[in-house]
């Protein structure tokens, strides 16, 4: 039995049962999680979701592509690159799976804590702080649908306190969860910069984070240019531009090794 974390599929449908064959999955013994952004940008969006759907064992963490997905299909929205979800029979059902899915996946394999996310966890909040407030966005856009979903979308508030409103921690907590890649001092995103450098003051969010002190490792995608590099063991990023023209790549819990394929072409 082997738990593997799959990158940002992004609707790269033949790659993804490429990656499946070379990891000889089963969906009788092994449990997928998808690290989110699962669908938009590639070509069969509609085949991805259907998959998941319809294999037990698969979870996924909410990237920022699947609430935007989430927020077309409550908005009745046309959106060409995403047609094959908006006008399938079945799109009530997508949307039933995905808007039940966490921010946030705790995991205990030997011994050790994984935490999954799409995007990352600042440095102010500590992992019990984390969790809570994965939960507590979750209970949020649960208990106010649909129009939560229209609520948490913007860049602002750009920090974090304890005394900003439900709904301003809440777009906060979705921005660090599925956004976030730099970082500055004051705890303050740079939601812009898509590139592996950081501008002035800004740091990548990881290389802030204290991971010895939570004693935790976190498992990540939504940031292609990395290519999977990180330079510290308890960073793990998996998004290394599938979509982009380069590979699709999956970490085993157990073991700690990478699998990846290249993309097929005919995702594209
Ligand atoms: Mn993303």
């Amino acid at each position: 039995m082997s738990t593997y974390v799959i990158g940002d599929v992004h609707g790269c449908f033949r790659t993804l049962t490429k990656l499946l064959k070379k990891l000889n999955y089963s969906a009788e013994k092994d449990e997928i999680i998808f690290i989110g952004d699962l669908v938009n940008r590639g070509r069969y969006s509609a085949e991805v979701l259907e998959f998941c759907i319809s294999h037990k064992g698969i979870n996924t963490v909410l990237g920022n592509h699947d609430i935007f997905l989430l927020k077309l299909l409550i908005e009745e929205r046309k959106y060409k690159p995403l047609k094959s979800i908006l006008s399938h029979p079945n799109r009530d059902q997508f949307y039933k799976w995905l808007i039940d899915k966490p921010l946030l996946i705790n995991k205990n394999i030997k011994n050790e804590q994984f935490l999954l996310v799409h995007a990352g966890i600042p440095f102010c909040w500590s992992i019990a702080q984390a969790v809570d407030l994965a939960e507590k966005a979750k209970d949020y856009i649960s208990d106010n649908l649909p129009i939560s979903i229209l609520n948490i979308w913007g860049n602002k508030p750009k920090t974090w306190n304890n005394n900003l409103s439900l709904e301003k921690q809440v777009r906060f907590t979705i921005n660090c969860f599925t956004r976030m890649r730099f970082i500055n001092n004051n705890g303050e995103l740079d939601l812009t910069n898509t590139s592996a450098h950081a501008t002035k003051g800004f740091r990548k969010w990881f290389d802030v984070f204290d991971f010895e002190r939570e004693n935790v490792s976190i498992v990540f995608g939504h940031w292609a240019s990395l290519n999977g590099k990180t330079k510290n063991p308890k960073a793990f990023a998996l998004d290394t531009g599938c979509v982009w023209g380069n590979r699709l790549t999956a970490l085993c819990l157990e073991d700690l090794k990478k699998i990846s394929v290249k993309v097929d072409h005919e995702d594209l």
